[in-house]
This record gives C-alpha cells, structure tokens and sequence, in this order.
C-alpha cells in the first residue's frame, strides 16, 4: 500500500478519500487554493500545500502546481477524486512520467473514453448493448447523412464525439432538419472541444439513466457492483440517485454486469469506472463511461458494503482485488440526495457562512459532506456541500429514512436545495419509482405554471 496520498481535489469527496486513506493507514497530503485553506480536509490532513488562488484553472486545474506539491511533500500517489482533472488524460499521464500512481485508469483508457466514438466501438466489440446510429463519425456528404437518419428512424441525435454529460448534442426531429443542424453542431464541437467530429443515435424520448459500477485490477479480475438509477436530474446535473434502479431485476443485473466486466478486461481497464446506459422498453444502451470515482458511489456502496474508494487505492496499489463476483451481495436499498448551497426556487449558487450544524444521524443514514459550524462556503466551485444517502430493507424505507434525515439537517446560515429535495420525495412520480430523465424538469415546469396562476407563492415548496 502507499505510505502517502496527495488528493487533488476539494470539498466533500476529498474528505471522503481523506477517510478512505487513514482506514488504511495511508498518510494524506491536502493541496488547496487560497480560498479553501478552511475546508475540513485541509484540516485534517498530515501535510497540506495551497497551490494556487481561488479560481480552479490556476488551482485545481493547475498540473505543474499539483506535480510540484507531490514532489516536495514525497507522495507516492495522487488521488483526483471527480470532476477538475479527474478524466485529464494529460494529468495522468504527466503524474505518472513523474514517478507518482495515478489513483484510476491508464491515461490510454481515459483518452479511448474520452473520445465518445471509440468508447462505442469499444463496447460494441465487447457485445455492450448501443444506441442504433452511425457506425463511427458521420462524413460530409449530407445526402449520406440524411439516408442515415431515415435509416435509423427519426428523430435522432447528433453528437459531438469530444463531448459527452449532454454538451455538444442537438436533436433532428427529421432528416430534413440535418443540413441545417449537422454545420452548427459541428461549429460548436470544433469551437468547445477542438474537435470537429460528429456521430448520429437514434434519440430515445423517454429513457431512464442506468448505470452501472466496476472495479478492476492489474492482474485481470474485473467485477461490477450493480446498478444505479440517476434519472432525477436537471440540466445534465444530478439531484438524487438510487440503487438498485427500480425494476431492474436481477437476470438483467447479471446480464448487463458481466457484459461491462467483459469490456474492462477486453481493454485492459484498471481501477473504479462506470459504464452509462439509457434504459427505454426494457432494453439498455451504451452511451458513455466515466473513467473516475463517481459523486453517487455511495448509494453502491450501502447496497454491497463495498468501500469503493478502498478498493481504488487497492487496485491502484497493485494489489489484487480482494472480492470476487460472486461474493458480492445486494441488500436492500439507498437513496443519495445531493445538498446544494443554492436557492430551492432559482438554482441561484447561495455561498455563506454555516451557523448552527446539525448533521442527520440514526440507523441507515450516512452523511457525507465537509459542512461545520463556522465554515465558509467560497463562491468559486461547485454548490454541492454535502450528501444525505438513506438505507433501507425496501425502497419505501430508504425513502422513509431520508424524510426523516432531510428534516433533522440543519445549515443555518446557507440556503440550501433541502425543500426541494422534500418536495421531490413527496411527488407520486418519484414514489413510483422508474420515473424517467425528463421527470423533474417536467415537475418543476408544471410547478411554476401553478405558481403564476396563483400569484408568489409557490404551493409545492
Ligand atoms: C441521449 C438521449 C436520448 N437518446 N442519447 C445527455 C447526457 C449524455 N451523457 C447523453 N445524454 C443523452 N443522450 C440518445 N440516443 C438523452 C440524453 C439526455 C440525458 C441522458 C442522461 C441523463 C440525463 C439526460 C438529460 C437529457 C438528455
């Protein structure tokens, strides 16, 4: 195992790896902006080192600065956590020349991913389920195109090959739309990801979003850890995730399982990933995978009592992985609602200063956040300032569990996207289970029609 981790990152997840590395004795190096020499891991840590000011590019996103930190503190690894550079082909590559592990996939497996045409090709030859479209990048003949998009049946979705998490993509609700639709999106792709590249899917109108966990190690074993539904979603950003996804069932667990440990071996994946699926009608598609820890990987991790961060250190220390599939059990049900500094109403970011804090507890609740009285959330990042995950025997018990977890929480000080949270788990839709991706947005649109009818109140929230 490591003697010492640098964690380049912030916030909560780097409070979750903070913890994951001194359960197994691993000392911690904290790398922090100026605006953040507050933050709870900064903290804790064994050694910190601020590498830059308050905006990310010169902080966080920083390489030579985040290099330089680990040489001088003597780390062996460095841990990305998500988001920053966490899928930076480049900083895995430059963090490994240096001498230090990088704590996820070969560079060449964030690039292959990186690039959205050749992660379907990958799947593809793995026998990965796929959306139905164009077999690799469109060219530039239009009458081509058009006749592919008959071909596939209306509508469809073209895609910016560098994009991916819903940048770089517009809809053609028929072929007569694409000489129109095909030059912008090009325009976009090449101006946002320098990368010109298009490819075509049939555009699936109602899918849930089902992904799914793996873990592999250097000595080619490869496992996965189910399944997650992380349909409750805005604008490409998620608001409450679930595992197991609601009427999944276990053949299809198993089948769409071994089929994404089947691409991890075929090319040579190493450490945590998720493979990104739409599911619509009973069938699953590939869409994408991320190559780095995930924000939700705790409603995974209450369902197998496997500590994913662990394992990534594990694996990423060359040891073998320690469980086989077949030990992996699936027990009950969890819930993750994402705890944003922002307005419930507006979305607007809501930086503050915590007054009284009072965490959620009793049996089945996890809190993972960096929150404590006193503490200043700076305006610079992300909104995300904690995660409320639920466990419980059923999915209703889970749902239970997090009513009750929502309204023990106290953030004094911070306006937080907790009513909203409360509303969500109070609609039929999401007691249902299985709502789709355009859920929410629907939700809330219907909300703010019934509040212009009814003057400024709002009768949900
Ligand atoms: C799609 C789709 C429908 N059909 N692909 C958006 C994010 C990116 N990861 C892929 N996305 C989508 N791809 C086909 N062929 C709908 C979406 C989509 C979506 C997917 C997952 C979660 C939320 C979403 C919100 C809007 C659109």
């Amino acid at each position: 195992m490591f003697e010492k981790v640098l964690i380049a990152n912030r916030g909560e997840i780097a409070l979750r790896i903070l913890r994951a590395c001194r359960e197994l004795g691993v000392s911690v190096v904290a790398v922090h902006s100026s605006a953040d020499t507050e933050l709870k891991h900064v903290r804790l840590a064994d050694e910190s080192v601020c590498i830059g000011p308050p905006l990310a590019d010169q902080s966080y996103l920083n390489i030579p600065s985040i290099i330089a930190a680990a040489e001088v503190t003597g780390a062996d690894a460095i841990h990305p956590g998500y988001g920053f550079l966490a899928e930076n082909a480049d900083f895995a590559e430059r963090a490994e020349q240096s001498g230090f592990t990088f704590i996820g996939p070969p560079a060449s497996a964030i690039q292959t991913m990186g690039d959205k045409v050749q992660a379907i090709k990958a799947m593809k030859a793995a026998g990965v389920p796929t959306v139905p479209g164009s077999d690799g990048v469109l060219g530039d003949n239009m009458e081509d195109i058009m006749r592919l998009a008959e071909r596939i049946g209306p509508p469809v979705l073209v895609k910016a090959a560098g994009g991916g998490g819903g940048r770089g993509m517009r809809v053609a609700r028929a072929a007569d739309e694409l000489p129109r639709i095909i030059p912008l999106t090009r325009g976009e792709a090449q101006a946002a990801f320098g990368d010109p590249r298009l490819y075509m899917e049939k555009f699936l109108t109602r899918p849930r979003h089902v992904e799914f966990q793996v873990l592999a190690d250097a000595h080619g074993s490869a496992i996965h850890l189910g399944e997650r539904d992380c349909s409750m979603q805005r604008r490409h950003q998620k608001v409450i995730e679930e595992a197991p996804a609601p009427s999944i069932g276990e053949e299809a667990r198993e089948r769409i399982g071994a089929l994404c440990v089947q691409a991890c071996l075929d090319m040579g994946y190493r450490g945590a990933g998720t493979f990104e699926f739409l599911y619509q009608d009973g069938e699953f598609y590939f869409i994408e995978m991320n190559t780095r820890l995930q924000v939700e990987h705790p409603v995974t991790e209450l369902i197998t009592g496997i500590d994913i961060v662990q394992e990534q250190l594990r694996v990423a220390a060359g040891e073998p992985l320690g469980i086989r599939q077949e030990d992996i059990k699936f027990s009950g049900h969890a819930i993750e609602c994402r705890i944003n500094a922002e307005h419930p109403e507006t979305f607007a970011p809501s930086p503050g200063t915590v007054g009284l804090w009072h965490s959620p507890g009793g049996p089945g609740v996890r809190v993972d956040s960096h929150l404590y009285t006193g503490y200043t959330v700076p305006p610079y990042y992300d909104s995300l300032v904690g995660k409320v995950i639920a466990w419980g025997s059923s999915r209703s018990a889970a749902i239970a569990r997090m009513g009750l977890a929502l309204n023990e929480m106290v953030t004094e000080g911070l306006v937080t996207n907790v009513p909203l949270h409360q509303a969500i788990l109070a609609t039929e839709g999401f007691a249902a289970g299985g709502a789709d991706i355009h859920f929410l947005e629907k939700w809330l649109e219907s909300n703010n029609e019934s509040q212009a009818a009814q003057g400024p109140f709002n009768p949900v929230l």
